[in-house]
């Protein structure tokens, strides 16, 4: 049976899951925020990575739904942590271009309670290539709301800085590749430094990826990152394991 079909079923038949990687704030020495990530329970192949299923997602159509699933699962559950701890939800092209976004992101972020400011929503540099005002308008409609905006896997594109310059940004998330070339001599340290001081000088914050180890953690505070996120911290977690883990940290 192909992938397809059984991804076309999996949200009625309640396969997906949605687990939860910390952001550390390396200001307050603290988790500030939890990133969600979507986890597909295969019923025969196992656990299924987003990175096979998103875009066949994507293709079918079924990205807004499962986004929307996604959204209000994740606001659910953050409203039941504490007030300092954000929430972060990726958002895929399609389902950024669908015409109902605006509404569903409102919809789910009332009726879960949580307050807009807490919720973050990444998207990706893919978006942004059309440069249309449509997609300028959409970002401007959401911060309005109150709702962040970060630059996921921000430098791997193919414009970033033109893109921070036209678009209303938040946050950056430095890409992880730019972290795991830090401890190398090729020049990632110095482009992770800039990255941040730009970040800085923009008002915004700047998140680093996939940190894995103390010496990494250690120039990144160096730099002046705002956030860093790995397996240095921590996988994603199912909610369950939330408070035993901020209970940890905080
Ligand atoms: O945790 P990791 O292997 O789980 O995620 C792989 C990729 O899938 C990442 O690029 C991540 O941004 C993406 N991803 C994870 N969850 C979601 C989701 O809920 N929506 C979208 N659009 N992408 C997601
Ligand atoms: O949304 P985004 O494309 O940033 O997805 C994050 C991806 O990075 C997920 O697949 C997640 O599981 C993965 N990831 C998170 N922390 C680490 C890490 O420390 N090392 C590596 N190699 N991958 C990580
Ligand atoms: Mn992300
Ligand atoms: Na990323």
């Amino acid at each position: 049976r192909a992938l397809e079909l059984d991804l076309r079923d999996a949200l009625g038949n309640g396969e997906f899951e949605v687990h939860y990687q910390p952001v550390f704030d390396l200001q307050e020495n603290r988790i500030g925020g939890f990133e969600a990530l979507l986890r597909w329970n295969h019923p025969t192949r196992g656990q299924v990575s987003p990175a096979e299923f998103i875009s066949l997602a994507e293709e079918i159509g079924l990205i807004v739904p499962l986004g929307e699933w996604v959204l209000r699962t994740a606001c659910a559950e953050a409203a039941t942590w504490p007030k300092y701890i954000k929430l972060a939800v990726n958002v895929s092209v399609a389902q950024f271009k669908n015409a109902h976004l605006f509404e569903i992101v409102t919809s789910s972020v009332r009726a879960s309670g949580l307050s807009p400011r807490r919720l973050e929503l990444e998207i990706t540099e893919s978006l942004l290539l059309a440069n249309n005002t449509a997609t300028l308008a959409k970002l401007h409609e959401l911060r309005d709301f109150g709702v962040r905006i970060a630059m996921d896997d921000f430098g791997t594109g193919y414009s970033s800085l033109n893109y921070l310059r036209s678009f209303p940004f938040d946050k950056i998330k430095i890409d992880q590749s730019f972290v795991s070339g830090m401890t190398n001599r090729d020049g990632s340290r110095a482009i992770v430094k800039a990255m941040t001081a730009m970040a800085s000088s923009l008002g915004i914050r700047a998140t680093a990826e996939g940190v894995e180890t103390q010496e990494q953690l250690a120039w990144l505070r160096a730099a002046g990152c705002d956030e860093a996120q790995g397996f240095l911290f921590s996988r994603a977690l199912p909610a369950a394991q939330l408070p035993g883990l901020i209970h940890q940290w905080n």
